[in-house]
């Protein structure tokens, strides 16, 4: 049988396990990307280790999500990154310089290699023919420490595009259809790959707009061939030696085939407070806008912002809307500043941010009460935005800007005008915001600058035959890391600081929480499908382990999210029945006994103190029961388990 892209990926790349779907594959990792939000506890983590050097092929520290600096956290959190990835090994990209996973695609992924990222979208790098996943930051501390990365096999879907994008249309509305189509629960389990003849009209950064928003679906990742237009790509990027061709075989099989008609598509629109809350823009057309936002690893390349560009040119903003436009990379900025692009947009009335996350994860720029938002981004969780009455909408550069001018939601479709952009034959190559790491005969002596907001990392329990713990907090369906653990301008500078940040863990369902659970000692937290969906912050695992939380029942969990709780000693359930989701109520207290022998048949047994009993499934790798018992990977790899 022939292979789709990722099984050749994934064959070239396995250490062990066998490739039927829902096995466990563990996977040689070629390059690894931590942001600096994630990147703080993962070198932690890997100090920890105690391994001198990076064993990977590439590895990059990016400062892209905390680069406003309002106290001295961040600066220290900075300065602990760029030092300690100097003396390990890992080129640091610097802050400013751009987005990771916008400045990856366009200096340093390369078609056919594996990427592991600290980041749940750096699955973009699969625009360029990578096999790249978001993970934990420990799992990518492990990887830079030349260990495996393990996933449960995923089964294979092939997205089928035929025709061509009319005017107006973009990438991005691509995506948001396919999120209509399958929802945020629709890839769990899945690798989603792109074909057909209509990939063809599909330039890198498009498909990377579309690889990137694949996390949403809740797959695996996503990936495109690595064709002629990759290798035009690399060419421009000087990079053309990094081109390898890569395709699937004519008969490779696929689980689910999903045909769309790029020709038939329409402008779409996702609503307030989900990615899949999709509906076509034009069905919306009397909302009036408050504030439109441009940017994010979504859609912040230059092909993007020379559209945004050319659509401001000589126009003048909406009095009603702030417009903020966020390039991706210094790259794309100076290209737009040397075109003359930047000065049409300026001279619309937008503000133009620093090539970050910023609005993005609600690092400023939040929307006034109640208000209308518009953003090119690829999340819109309620809160998120930092105003939690906020209406997110995620759209695409052209409905955004559309509506930026008229002061209501636009369908872009309707303007005259043709669009034409002309994208340079040669991007413009400069990394000098990039620094590559101390020589490995200096590093012994370089030294690792710590600030005081870097604390201890958090201990976590092995566990027992017996458990029994406090029902902490009952919650529904599609709860995502950023209700777990909330970002934004006033907690994210706190992510190498675990007691700070644990007083606001689930602060968006219960304010409460943080201090009930503390009292509880031992808690258990109970969850609907698609628990922990979203971002791969194992801040999310680590938070709640450091407030005594000892599993998570739940109907389902999304992928990075139960490698984090494995990973942080938690031990995640699913209900055998899930009705029985509904017998039970918040503080009982529940108790699990023979844990290490039911975790071996994937079957524990609760009780609850009125007496009331159920099953609840632990499908867990003989690897994972390990790591559980031990209380978490680092206790674990530092007992010697690999
Ligand atoms: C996000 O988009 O939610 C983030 C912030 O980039 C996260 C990582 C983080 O929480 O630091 C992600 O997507 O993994
Ligand atoms: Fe940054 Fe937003 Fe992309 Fe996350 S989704 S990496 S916060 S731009």
């Amino acid at each position: 049988m022939g292979k789709t892209i990722a099984q050749k990926i994934i064959a070239a790349h396995l250490i062990s396990g066998d490739m039927t779907p829902g096995s466990e594959v563990a996977l040689k990792i070629d390059q690894t990307l931590t942001q600096d939000a994630t990147g703080t506890m993962a070198y932690l983590e890997f100090e920890t280790m105690g391994i001198p050097r990076v064993k990977t092929e590439f590895s990059i520290a990016y400062v892209d999500h905390n680069t406003l600096q309002c106290g001295f956290e961040n600066g220290d959190d900075h300065r602990y990154l760029q030092t300690v990835a100097a003396k390990h090994g890992v080129y640091f990209s610097r802050p400013g310089n751009g987005i990771c996973h916008q400045v990856h695609l366009e200096r340093f992924g390369k078609p056919g290699k594996t990427l592991i990222g600290s980041d749940s979208h750096t699955p973009t790098g699969g625009g360029i023919g990578m096999l790249a996943f978001g993970a934990g930051g420990m799992d990518v501390a492990v990887a830079m420490g030349g260990g495996a990365y393990y996933i449960t096999m995923p089964k294979m879907f092939k997205v089928n595009l035929t025709g061509k994008l009319n005017p107006y249309v973009t990438a991005k509305d691509v995506s948001l259809e396919l999120l209509r189509i399958l929802s945020v629960k629709g890839g769990v389990g899945a690798i989603v790959e792109w074909g057909g003849e209509g990939i063809k009209t599909l330039s890198v950064p498009e498909r990377g707009t579309i690889t990137n928003m694949g996390t949403e679906l809740g797959a695996t990742t996503s990936i495109f061939p690595s064709d002629e237009i990759t290798h035009q790509f690399l060419i421009a990027q000087g990079r053309g030696a990094d081109f390898v061709a890569l395709e699937s075989d004519p008969d490779a099989e696929y689980d689910r085939i999903i045909d769309i008609d790029l020709s038939a598509l329409k402008p779409m629109i996702a609503c307030p407070h989900s990615p899949d809350n999709v509906v076509e823009v034009a069905s919306l057309q009397n909302v009036k806008v408050d504030q439109v936002c441009i940017g994010s690893c979504t859609n912040s390349s230059l092909y993007d912002l020379l559209k945004v560009a050319a659509m401001l040119k000589g126009k003048t903003i909406n009095p009603s809307v702030s417009l903020s436009v966020s390039p991706g990379s210094r790259q794309v900025l100076t290209m737009l500043s040397d075109c003359g692009a930047l000065s049409d947009i300026l001279a619309s009335g937008a503000r133009v941010l620093e090539c970050a996350c910023g609005p993005c994860i609600g690092m400023g720029f939040s929307p006034n009460s109640g208000g209308v938002s518009l953003r090119t981004f690829n999340r819109n969780f309620l809160g998120r935005s930092g105003t939690k009455d906020g209406q997110v909408y995620l759209v695409s550069p052209e409905t955004a800007v559309a509506s930026a001018l008229t002061g209501f939601i636009t369908d872009p479709t309707t303007i005259a005008e043709p669009l034409s952009i002309q994208m340079p034959d040669q991007f413009l190559v400069n990394d000098s915001a990039v620094l590559a790491p101390v020589p490995a005969e200096e590093a012994e002596n370089a030294q690792v600058l710590r600030g005081p907001n870097i604390k201890e990392f958090p201990k976590s329990k092995p566990f027992a035959e017996e458990l029994t713990a406090q029902l902490v907090l009952k919650v529904g369906d599609n709860i995502t890391t950023d209700h777990i653990m909330p970002a934004g301008a006033k907690i994210l500078p706190y992510r190498s600081n675990i007691p700070f940040l644990s007083k606001f863990c689930f602060e968006v369902c219960d304010p409460t929480f943080s201090e009930r659970a503390k009292a509880a000692g031992d808690g258990i937290i109970v969850g609907g499908s698609n628990y922990g969906q979203g971002s791969s912050r194992e801040h999310a695992a680590l938070v709640p382990m450091y407030l005594g939380i000892r599993g998570v029942i739940a109907k389902s969990f999304a992928r990075i999210h139960i490698a984090n709780l494995i990973n942080s000693g938690i031990l995640p359930m699913t209900f055998e029945n899930p009705d029985d989701y509904e017998k039970l109520e918040q503080d009982a207290n529940l108790t699990i006994s023979g844990i290490a022998e039911g975790m071996k048949t994937g079957k524990l047994t609760v009780t609850a103190d009125n007496g009331f009993t159920f099953n609840v499934n632990c499908d867990l790798t003989a690897r994972q029961q390990a790591i559980l018992l031990a209380g978490g990977l680092l206790n674990y790899t530092k007992e010697g388990g690999q």
